[in-house]
């Protein structure tokens, strides 16, 4: 097997000598047998932990100690579709928004449902790893909307536990369909929803290990997504904390930004004013389960002998914003938003850090090579393997990202209430759509995607070298466009190009 991913990476001469020394390659088979020597692969997925404002591994020793201490951390990792769903979407087939057809939560372009719709099932991580022999199995949330249709069970996985009502963000009293079972928790201590996920984690991992299969484990707790507590044997600990300050907090003059932040600054700096801190705290004391839970993964995978030959990635599926520009949440187009932590560790990775601009429609790929299966064509991202062996030549210094919006006319300021409360009531501030470009410089975005015809658009342009806080878009002004207009005939260009790719145009 060393010597078939060798091959692919250098497809000499010399990886003909290693394979005839060897004579050892790897053909992927359906029937799985007892000496089957293929890696597994275990991802943990954070909801809505940002790497721009969280201390994410002070947050997570234990974490930071068992997969990035010993893996690659990835210092610039995106979610180019960064809200739930949509980063989910991509997680699972490693395409772009724009090919996935998902965008965000719900609506036209989003949620499960146009997922389903959009042919997606039928060629994710879990279809394809299954397909080629792997043990698959996932615990927690699935994609957005799976409440609609609670008795699905997507193709693909050996074994689903899936939240399905959106009680699942308060940690307690959510659904889970196990395996076509639906089972309800309760309020007990012993109910909560990541204490939960790592029994199941623990338990199919020593399963999957008796059986001699390799195979692929999705935990998917929403920690530390709103409005999930802290584990009741956390709370004691669990002391109030300010969000950080960063120079972009609350920002004072938003009069360089789109028309929708402009108007609607106000409630939004009040909501922070009101919110911020409390869900910060709640955050790091909910991190703190989902620590404990990586660990108890990796306790499994070493007690079953299976850690030496097992990869472990862990991220989010998108940032999050702690009052950056007076936003919460995500979706936005900012580093808050599209900045994740990733760590990967695993069989011949050496312990680093690299700025490789990595994405989460990397990850599909990067299993696939992991298990010798050839990337189909149709998929964006590029395989990580190497990376993590510290090979960037030619690696991508840009990419796209996307969000669909509300796409109801509303133009951005409409207010939705967060799923998983019911009191108090508390809204979030929605967005308009957008398509940007990210390269290593500059961040170019253009507002109102699906709101409006592409003459009444809004621009944004900063240059991260110099404010890498995003406070100053640098084309608000007609003096400011007419001093750019060569860099932004540029990227335009690269936008237009990156909002149509599909597949090896992508990469
Ligand atoms: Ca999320
Ligand atoms: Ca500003």
């Amino acid at each position: 097997m060393r010597a078939r991913r060798l091959s692919r990476r250098f497809p000499t001469a010399a990886a003909a000598v290693l394979l005839a020394v060897t004579g050892c390659v790897y053909t992927a088979s359906a029937s799985p047998t007892a000496g089957d020597q293929r890696p597994n692969v275990v991802m943990i997925l954070a909801d809505d932990l940002d790497a721009a404002t969280t201390p994410v591994w002070q947050a997570m020793p234990r974490t930071a100690a068992l997969i990035r201490d010993r893996g690659v951390e990835f210092t610039d990792s995106f979610a180019p579709m960064p809200i739930c769903c949509a980063a989910r979407a991509s997680i699972l087939t490693g395409e772009y928004g724009h090919n996935t057809g998902v965008l965000t939560n719900a609506g036209e372009v989003g949620g499960f449902e146009a997922f389903r719709a959009g042919g997606n099932e039928s060629h994710t991580i879990a279809t394809t790893l299954h397909d080629a022999g792997y043990r698959t199995g996932m615990a927690g949330k699935y994609l957005n909307g799976l409440e609609h249709d609670p008795g699905h069970i997507p193709p693909g996985w050996d074994d689903w536990n899936a939240g399905i009502d959106n009680f699942l963000y308060s940690g307690y009293n959510y659904t889970l369909n196990e395996n076509g079972t639906r089972v309800k928790y309760g309020v007990a201590p012993a109910d909560y929803e990541t204490d939960v996920i790592r029994a199941k984690s623990e338990r199919f991992i020593t399963d999957a290990a008796a059986s001699g299969q390799p195979f692929f484990w999705y935990a998917a707790s929403t920690s530390p997504h709103f409005p999930i507590p802290p584990a009741p044997r956390h709370l004691p600990s669990t002391q109030p904390t300010l969000a950080p300050r960063s120079p972009n907090y609350q920002e004072p003059d938003v009069s360089d930004k789109p028309s929708w932040l402009i108007d609607t600054a106000d409630a939004r700096a009040a909501t922070i004013a009101a919110t911020n801190d409390i869900d910060y705290t709640n955050r790091l004391g909910a991190l703190e389960s989902l620590d404990e839970m990586v660990a108890g993964i990796v306790e499994t995978l070493e007690r079953t002998g299976e850690l030496d030959n097992t990869y472990l990635i862990f991220t989010s599926d998108n940032g999050y914003s702690l009052g950056a520009h007076r936003l919460t949440q995500k979706m936005a187009p900012y580093e808050e938003s599209m900045r994740v932590p990733l760590a990967i560790s695993g069989p011949g990775i050496r312990p680093g850090r690299s700025d490789a601009m990595a994405l989460s429609i990397d990850l599909a790929p990067t299993l696939y090579d992991w298990a010798d299966i050839p990337v189909p064509d149709r998929v964006d991202g590029r395989s990580l393997t190497p990376v993590l062996s510290g090979d960037t030549i030619g690696w991508r210094t840009d990419f796209v990202a996307e969000y669909g919006g509300n796409g109801d006319g509303r133009n951005g300021i409409a207010q939705e209430q967060i799923p998983g409360t019911d009191t108090p009531i508390i809204y979030a501030l929605d967005m308009p759509s957008w398509s940007a470009v990210r390269d290593r410089r500059y961040l170019y975005v253009r507002w109102y995607e699906r709101e409006r015809p592409l003459d009444q658009r809004e621009y944004e342009l900063y240059d991260l070298w110099a404010d890498p806080y995003q406070l100053t878009n640098l084309i608000k002004t007609p003096q400011g466009r007419a001093a750019h207009t060569d860099i932004v005939t540029d990227l335009d260009h690269r936008l237009g190009e990156l909002t149509t790719c599909a597949g090896r145009s992508c990469r």
